[in-house]
């Protein structure tokens, strides 16, 4: 291009780029659209009851968001929801990596929804939050059931402490509930505290097992065995079938050693295959008599009524927690109490007392 012979005069001025509207009309459709499609309270809520999944899915997103105004709208969806929960039956499921568990949802999922349930599956899975995985990531064992009409899958969120994870998921089987789902199965790894969150949230307890080389009830804690309703053998199929069965009389003898529970319930022992489901129907047969005997004794009440209570105390736990180490004061105080601490300036319990009195008297 030849600008001189265009532009002779030097106190020309380039014509230039006219500058991008201040208001993108795009950007203004885009989101009249989500306006139009964000629900009001209201609105969710009657979604919500009427078993609406997209409602529902959004109601457990505004759960899991850590944005202070979603807080007080769920809080109110949750609210509106609770007389329409617990009507359910709770199953937490618990096994090692590699035992089978999203096979054996997958299986149990399909039998319980062949009866005519409405299953919703969770997850609470602390290490997703720092792999950003999911337990649930491997939908690929749970292709059937995503397909099903009558079953809701959720994986857990990420980015959280197990406290954050737990309370949630605890949420969302509320929000289930109320949505017409009628057996919730939460799945959790066999590591670390989300067995033992797990287990006060549920109303049954199933240990997934599978059988080893006779050493079955090595690396099993002590605390889980306390736990469990069931331990079930999965994997108890082809060459399989007699070291399975092997296992299961084993573990019967070892649950024998446990005293009576409170409930009145004394746990079984079965085997079964996620593949060829043998073994499937029997335990949801084993769970209703589980149900049977525990709402006839009044314990399945007083146990839902019990982690009620843990709950109300475990949410302010893990909010006051959140709240402290979350407030920008209390974050440059600890900073420089940290130091003073590894420098051995200060007792680690008098350094407490600094930062705690320091947010004390912030409150007020
Ligand atoms: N033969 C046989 N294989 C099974 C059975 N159940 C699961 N498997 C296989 O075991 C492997 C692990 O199964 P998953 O369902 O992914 O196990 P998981 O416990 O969910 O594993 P994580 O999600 O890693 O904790 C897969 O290859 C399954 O096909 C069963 O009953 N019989
Ligand atoms: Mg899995």
């Amino acid at each position: 291009m030849d600008n001189k012979n265009q532009h002779p005069s030097s106190l020309h001025e380039k014509d230039g780029i006219s500058p991008p509207e201040i208001i993108s009309s795009k950007a203004v459709e885009q989101i009249q659209l989500l306006r139009k499609k964000q629900r009001t309270t209201q609105e969710l809520i009657n979604g919500v009851l009427a078993g609406n999944i997209s409602d529902l899915s959004r109601a457990v997103t505004l759960i899991e968001s850590t944005n202070a105004n979603h807080l007080a709208k769920a809080n109110e969806v949750l609210n509106a929801c609770l007389p329409h929960a617990n009507k359910s039956v709770r199953i937490g499921i618990t096994g090692v990596p590699g035992v089978g568990k999203s096979t054996f949802i997958e299986a149990f999922g399909k039998h319980l929804t062949g009866l005519g349930k409405k299953v919703a599956v969770l997850a609470v899975d602390p290490s997703s939050t720092i792999s950003h995985g999911s337990i649930l990531g491997d939908k690929t064992r749970m292709e059937e059931l995503i397909k099903d009409p009558n079953a809701y899958i959720r994986p857990s969120s990420s980015g959280e402490t197990l406290g954050g994870v737990a309370r949630k998921t605890r949420e969302t089987i509320m929000l289930c509930e109320a949505a017409g789902f009628d057996t919730i199965l939460i799945e959790t790894v066999g590591v670390g505290q989300s067995e033992t969150a797990v287990h006060s949230m549920v109303d049954f307890f199933l240990l997934l097992k599978i059988s080893g080389a006779g050493d079955e009830l090595q690396g099993i804690k002590r605390g889980i065995m306390e736990m469990v309703d069931a331990i079930v053998i999965n994997k108890c199929d082809g060459d399989n079938i007699k070291k399975s069965k092997l296992a299961k009389t084993e573990f019967e003898r070892a649950l024998h050693l446990f005293p009576a529970k409170k409930s009145g319930w004394i746990p079984t022992t079965s085997t079964c295959s996620s593949i060829t489901l043998e073994g499937i129907p029997e335990i949801w047969q084993t769970i209703e008599q589980f149900i049977e005997i525990t709402k006839g004794n009044t314990y399945f009440f007083e146990k839902r009524a019990a982690q009620n209570q843990y709950w109300l105390l475990e949410t302010i736990n893990e909010q006051l927690k959140t709240n402290f180490y979350n407030n920008p004061e209390i974050q440059k105080v600890l900073e420089s109490t940290k130091k003073a601490v590894q420098n051995d300036e200060i007792s680690p319990f008098a350094a407490a007392q600094f930062v705690l009195e320091n947010y004390f008297k912030n409150l007020k």
